[in-house]
């Protein structure tokens, strides 16, 4: 058992009104089903299932911002996140957040700053999640949080993480990008943030890009968070997932670089987003979840 906290608590989001593809709200019971608690109990964690975080979806599409999609219920949603997740770090106990769209990072990694004040982030996804209403080309929110989280983009998502303590570009990482959209481009230069790419993962080796990567998130700062899209994965072992993109992490490369996060004992928070059981086989990508949990969470550190 690696040294991190020993008791854990899950917190559901069943969010899906970020993304442009229903049916991701249905995540957090399909990573539950697929045995994610035992997982952890069997590694020897004290874990405690807090529920879902609720969503009023009768509000639902009808706003009128399309480059902020369901802006308000969303702004809703990750307030309460962003407090549960503070409550439970103050608590002592290591907030593993399951998805619902990626927009809940704001929540989840907002409510970890207010408890640790410098944190670096290691960013599994397809996408680089840094547009904002202008460079959107969607207006889907989940592809904004990490400019949220940096202070970019609308205040009622930037006054949740709150004006001095956004996070620092120097302390995120990305690992697996293979969609950038040209905005998003332009502010990962601008901001000079670290990108390792499916390039990189193909030249280096996914040892010598996570050694970097831990580096930069986890040298001068209080810790690691781990934000995990399932469309870091190739579609062909997670194909439930509403933005898949081709050539991406296979399934030893993906574990691997969990189990190197837990080996450096740096790890404070974590969440699995992007799991939507209607376009999954068999959940098939709820498990895949559940088992990269376990990894994450050092259950080959025997
Ligand atoms: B995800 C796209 N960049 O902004 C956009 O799945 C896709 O959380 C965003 O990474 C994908 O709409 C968001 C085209
Ligand atoms: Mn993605
Ligand atoms: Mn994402
Ligand atoms: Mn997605």
């Amino acid at each position: 058992k690696p040294n991190i906290n020993s008791n854990i608590a899950i917190i559901g989001v069943p969010l899906d009104l970020g993304a442009g593809t229903r049916g991701v709200n249905l995540g957090p019971d399909a990573i539950r089903y697929a045995g994610v608690e035992e997982r952890l109990k069997n590694i020897g964690y004290n874990v405690e299932d807090l529920g879902d975080i609720p969503v009023n979806r009768s509000q639902a599409f009808t706003e009128p911002n399309s480059n902020l999609k369901n802006l308000n219920v969303i702004s809703e949603v990750n307030s309460l996140l962003s407090e549960k997740v503070f409550s439970v770090m103050s608590e002592g106990k290591f907030p593993l957040v399951l998805g619902g769209d990626h927009s809940i990072a704001i929540g989840t990694i907002s409510g970890v700053l207010k408890y640790k004040k410098s944190l670096g982030v290691i960013w599994f996804d397809a996408h680089g999640d840094i547009n904002t209403p202008e460079t959107s080309p969607s207006g889907n929110i989940h592809g904004m949080p990490v400019a949220v989280l940096l202070g970019l983009g609308d205040k009622s998502l930037t006054k949740i993480v709150g004006e001095n303590n956004f996070l620092k570009k120097e302390n995120i990482v990305y690992i697996g990008s293979r969609d950038l959209d040209s905005g998003e481009r332009k502010a990962m230069k601008e901001q000079g943030i670290t990108v390792f790419t499916m390039h990189e993962i193909d030249d280096m080796g996914i040892k010598k890009v996570m050694e970097e990567a831990i580096k930069i998130a986890g040298d001068n700062t209080d810790g690691i968070h781990v934000s995990f899209d399932m469309d870091a994965l190739d579609p062909s072992i997670a194909p439930g997932t509403g933005t898949k993109v081709p050539g991406g992490m296979n399934y030893r490369e993906a574990h691997y670089a969990l189990e190197l996060i837990a080996k450096s004992e740096k790890l404070v928070s974590a969440e699995f987003v992007e799991v939507n059981p209607l376009l999954d086989n068999a959940n098939m990508t709820g498990k895949a979840a559940a088992v990269l949990v376990g990894s994450l969470m050092g259950e080959w550190l025997i």
